[in-house]
């Protein structure tokens, strides 16, 4: 397992990537040429005519060797000798992905008396297909998210600081805790209570998933869960809790409907990180705590409650250098590439849907059902 993690990851610049062993092979094949060459030379006068055959079959094997792997490799040798850029030599991505837009979440009011700093979801980051919100919050009693349907989406709800009970309308009851995981998949209906399960202020993250068109009306399905549960793994420095997908060998058990990968690292300083990510899917960073360089060897820090949208390629490198440890969440996710329509908390594919949805849920229809006579405790 832990030699799956490798090849994604180094804590120096000697990596063990491909890149590099392969210049070492080429670098170690030539010097042995070297002596063996000299070797000829000087001792050509004790050499006898029946030797040199051999020192020209080998020089002449070593000669196929060397063009062979010039043929073979040619991208790796290019850019392990290019210095056209000085990120190129030491991520092992073909096209590592940057940062394009970096966005300070500020804090606003939502639900009931409570205060989110949203990223994806406000206008400067409307959506990022397949993902429709992120909210960070911070509430305290008696505020909260009481009574709301849902419909056509998930929620995710990671705990960072605190608890929160959740109530919904077929009688399910929980509370989540520091680290623990709500994976809700809404489907065709969810209504439900959000509160403070302590008192003090409660913390963590929300992030909205959007569903196919085929899958919004599945039936709705939670995945919980504990913190003790979350698949986690640490090498040199850096942590990683796997809410979705696979970061370091290690898989996530949860099913995500919308191909989809979460998690959660934390880095000492000294560390960097290589995250595979795959091609065409879109993805962000959001910083819980500290700072860190994201993308570019060169680039500028970032810090707190930014969200950065990553561009397209492979993979993403962090740099944490000096300071507090790094702490934030890397979220990717297949684009869906349908239409988005949405009224608050039901997101549809057309206005048509979203009037359905409404008079579904007004008139207790279509999984709506048990909405009408069911309130939270
Ligand atoms: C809401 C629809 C909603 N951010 N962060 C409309 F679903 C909500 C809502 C939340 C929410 C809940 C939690 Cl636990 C965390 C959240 C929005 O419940 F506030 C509005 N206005
Ligand atoms: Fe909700």
């Amino acid at each position: 397992m832990l030699r799956q993690l490798l090849p994604h990851f180094s804590s120096s610049s000697s990596s063990s990537s491909p890149i590099y062993s392969l210049a070492r092979l080429t670098r170690q094949s030539s010097s042995r040429r070297v002596p063996l060459a000299s070797r000829k030379t000087s001792s050509s006068s004790r050499s006898s005519a029946s030797t040199r055959p051999f020192l020209c079959l080998a020089l002449f094997l070593l000669l196929i060797l060397v063009v062979t792997a010039l043929f073979l490799f040619p991208p790796a040798i290019m850019s392990s000798s290019s210095s056209s850029s000085s990120s190129a030599a030491s991520v092992p991505f073909e096209r590592p992905r940057k940062v394009v837009k970096k966005v300070l979440s500020l804090s606003q009011s939502e639900g009931d008396g409570a205060t989110v700093r949203r990223s994806i979801g406000r206008h400067e980051v409307p959506n990022l297909d397949p993902f429709l919100l992120l909210d960070e919050f911070s509430v305290s009693k008696p505020a909260g998210f009481p009574d709301h349907p849902h419909r056509g989406f998930e929620t995710v709800t990671y705990m960072l600081d605190g608890a929160f009970t959740h109530q919904d309308f077929s009688g399910r009851k929980g509370t989540i805790r520091t680290g623990d995981v709500q994976w809700m998949t809404a489907g065709r209906g969810i209504v439900h209570s959000e509160m403070p399960a302590a008192d003090g202020v409660q913390k963590g993250l929300q992030l909205w998933i959007n569903l196919a068109s085929k899958d919004k009306m599945i039936k709705p399905r939670y995945q919980e869960l504990e913190s003790k549960d979350i698949s986690q793994a640490e090498k040199h420095g850096v942590k990683v809790r796997i809410i979705a997908g696979e970061a370091f060998g290690v898989r996530s058990p949860v099913y995500t409907r919308t191909p989809t990968m979460y998690m959660d690292f934390t880095m000492q300083p000294g560390s960097q990180l290589h995250q595979p990510i795959p091609e065409g899917w879109n993805a962000f960073v959001y910083i819980i705590e500290g700072e860190g360089v994201f993308g570019r060897e060169g680039a500028a820090p970032a810090s707190a409650h930014h969200c950065l949208v990553l561009g397209a390629g492979d993979g993403l490198s962090v740099w944490k250098r000096s300071g507090a440890p790094l702490r934030f969440v890397l979220a990717a996710g297949q684009p869906l590439n349908e239409l988005v329509v949405q009224q608050g908390p039901f997101v549809m594919n057309s206005r048509a849907q979203i009037k359905k949805a409404m008079e579904d849920y007004y008139y207790g229809r279509n999984g709506f059902e048990k909405a009408s006579q069911w309130s939270s405790t």
